[in-house]
């Protein structure tokens, strides 16, 4: 009797979780995993040396995976990089699209301190399903203000969606943000645009833990490509 009372206790925790969970939750009808090239990390452990108020929790564990639509490509790569920077401190505008995402010198362009931007034109408006940042993974910092918007007008004027933001008390004057500031690592940063359409992706900062300066390693913007 014991010993059966033990096998239907052990069966249900066994049988549990998968009872009330449907096989391939995270895996909805004609979606497939977002395959990523990550670059080798740069420093190993977790940061524990980073005060900012608006700080997610760190976990030091990887992103899990992320799912997008059959179908979905990389939109971005070699596309042209505009900014409200006129001349980069450090590198070239087209480091941001130029698919490498390696840490260490040469690998990022630098924007003059401040509020500063970097506009991907994806030459068609699409059907976005996922935007990745890689600011600088040399060392573990937070950049300030990260906003991320979808547009068709190049101007960022009207039909703007916002991805991402994590400006809490709106320094940067574009509204009150609700996301949390992360420490920037080697898989860098994933926005969800949730099919949001766009020709062209604007991303926003305000210098970082580090300094005042703004640092772009690499962009990647995935989607479905315009027929
Ligand atoms: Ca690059
Ligand atoms: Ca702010």
């Amino acid at each position: 009797m014991k010993r059966s009372i033990f096998l239907i206790i052990a069966l249900s925790v066994v049988l549990g979780p998968m009872a009330s969970t449907p096989s391939g939750a995270a895996q909805e009808q004609g979606k497939e995993e977002l395959k990523l090239q990550l670059p080798k990390p740069m420093f190993i452990g977790t940061p524990t040396n980073i005060k900012s108020p608006n700080l997610e929790v760190i976990t030091g564990k990887p992103r899990g995976p992320f799912f997008v639509p059959v179908g979905t490509r990389l939109l971005s790569l070699n596309r042209p990089v505009r900014s409200s920077d006129i001349q980069p401190v450090i590198g070239e505008f087209e480091m941001v699209t130029d698919g490498e995402k390696e840490g260490g010198d040469g690998y990022f362009v630098e924007l003059g301190p401040g509020k500063q931007w970097v506009q991907i034109d994806l030459g068609a408006s699409c059907a976005l399903h996922a935007i990745l940042a890689w600011h600088y993974h040399t060392q573990a910092r937070v950049y300030r203000d990260v906003i991320v918007q979808v547009s068709d007008d190049k101007d960022f004027l009207t039909g703007v969606t916002t991805v991402f933001n994590n400006d809490h008390d709106n320094t940067s004057g574009l509204g009150i943000g609700r996301d949390k500031e992360y420490v920037e690592v080697a898989e860098g940063r994933l926005f969800d645009p949730k099919g949001a359409r766009g020709r062209y992706v604007r991303l926003y900062s305000r210098g970082n833990t580090a300094n005042d300066l703004n640092h772009y390693v690499e962009v990647e913007v995935y989607g479905t490509p315009a027929r």
